[in-house]
């Protein structure tokens, strides 16, 4: 049962004084350290169903599922089995194996992709898809949406120039700015930037690459048509849609958005926990990729034996039963935020794609990141502090996704219930 004690971070704060003196910021990825909402990040020693339990010994509903991939719930006992069974026979072998061949048949029988390449992360899917796209069309230039993330990739760490159709600038030190300026940032949601990017150069671009459905400056879905009305786009110019499902695919459905694109890039679920990822598309441009063609991509551990049995086997755990359950679940989640926070007078928006949600403490619509940048994260980081301290852990940023797992059960519905008004009173007492 839930449970956080009165000394809630005594040992995570002393496990994150040791990791800060060995490793940057003391995590292995930014969004992890608490910098937008404040306080101790919790140092988590074993999830089980929708719970995850910290080193202080505290017990949360799991509102992040590790950012998606933990769809089942944590430890789930096939995924485990599965693993187990894997690492009896070794953990790898730089050789083909039988379950790359099993996952990669499971990923093209539920996408609209004709061939894919095993990864290990997102950003190597999406770094891979962009070479493959430039040396598909022999261009230069890729178009990115501001507030949607791909992953660390250098082209792809590029914040808007002065005009739709200016070239990026680096979003990041250690972009090169001769990198960024082949990168052009559009806002989101807005066709008629990309048709005038088109025009302002014309014959130059190679992709475009956009996230199916927003997740990563809080959850924006596309405007209706808007994914279709790209793909018309880069069709007419000679360009390759690149449509990015590493967080959307296999979350909000058994293929994800799948709406028509050349190429789709796919993580977090597909490896069920561990590191698996990939892309893929049309055969015909999959197949100017090495060995099969002269687009170079190569990884030591892609397709890693343990990686595939953990996402087979959560893939094909994720039945139509899996999907309402997910699908009413965010529902009920979403109503009874929204509930609580109208009740205690907050402003705010709740923003879905699918089961994936966000709550905007914002009293304006949000359709890009303009929007989602207006939104009161002092707010949210109020809100986020007293649902940890009640025992739910939401997204340690006002600008990522609410997670639902399929092992959220009555029990944890009624609790988050019964917190949410606290939460709620906390983010309205930071805006009096
Ligand atoms: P990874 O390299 O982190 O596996 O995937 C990069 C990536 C690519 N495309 C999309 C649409 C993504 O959402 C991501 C990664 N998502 C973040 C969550 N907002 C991962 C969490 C983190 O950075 O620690």
């Amino acid at each position: 049962m839930v449970r956080v004690t009165d000394q809630p971070d005594r040992v995570s704060a002393d496990l994150f004084t040791r990791a800060q003196a060995l490793v940057p910021g003391g995590v292995n990825s930014p969004v992890r350290a608490f910098h937008s909402v404040g306080g101790t990040p919790r140092f988590m020693v074993r999830g089980e169903g929708c719970h995850v339990f910290d080193a202080d010994g505290n017990d949360y509903i799991d509102l992040v599922s590790s950012w998606g991939p933990l769809i089942l719930g944590h430890a789930h006992p096939a995924v485990i089995e599965a693993i187990r069974e894997a690492a009896g026979n070794g953990t790898s072998f730089g050789a083909p194996t039988p379950g790359e061949v099993d996952l990669a048949a499971e990923l093209i029988s539920r996408t609209p992709m004709e061939s894919v390449r095993l990864v290990n992360s997102g950003t190597e899917a999406t770094m891979s898809a962009l070479r493959l796209a430039r040396g598909f069309t022999g261009r230069d230039l890729v178009v990115k949406f501001a507030g949607c993330y791909h992953g660390h990739v250098d082209g792809l760490l590029a914040s808007a120039g002065s005009g739709v159709a200016t070239l990026g600038l680096p979003d990041s030190p250690g972009v090169p700015a001769a990198t960024a300026a082949d990168t052009l940032v559009l806002p989101y949601n807005d066709i008629a930037a990309v048709r005038e990017a088109f025009a302002a150069h014309p014959d130059r671009i190679a992709c475009v690459i956009t996230e199916a459905a927003a997740g990563n400056m809080g959850v924006i879905a596309p405007r209706d048509g808007f994914n279709a009305m790209l793909f018309e786009e880069c069709r007419k110019a000679g360009a390759l849609l690149i449509l990015d499902e590493v967080m959307t695919g296999f979350r909000v459905g058994p293929g994800g958005i799948a709406d028509e694109a050349d190429l789709y890039t796919y993580g977090k679920v597909m490896g069920g926990g561990l590191p698996a990822a990939a892309f893929g598309g049309r055969a015909e441009v999959m197949s100017r990729l090495a060995p099969a063609g002269p687009v170079y991509q190569a990884g030591t551990l892609s397709g890693n034996p343990l990686a595939c049995a953990a996402g087979l086997t959560t893939l094909r755990h994720c039945t139509p039963q899996v999907y309402e359950h997910l699908d009413s679940t965010s529902v009920t989640l979403r109503g009874l935020a929204s509930e609580a926070l109208t009740a205690a007078g907050v402003p705010h928006r709740v923003s879905t794609a699918g089961n994936m949600f966000s709550v905007f403490f914002t009293d304006a619509d949000v359709t890009d990141y303009a929007g989602a940048a207006r939104q009161d994260t002092a707010a949210y980081a109020a809100f986020f502090h007293q649902m940890l301290t009640d025992g739910v852990y939401l997204p340690p940023s006002a600008f990522e996704a609410w997670f639902v797992s399929a092992a959220l059960d009555e029990a944890a519905l009624e609790h988050i219930a019964g917190v949410l008004p606290r939460a709620a009173e906390a983010a309205a007492a930071s805006q009096r």
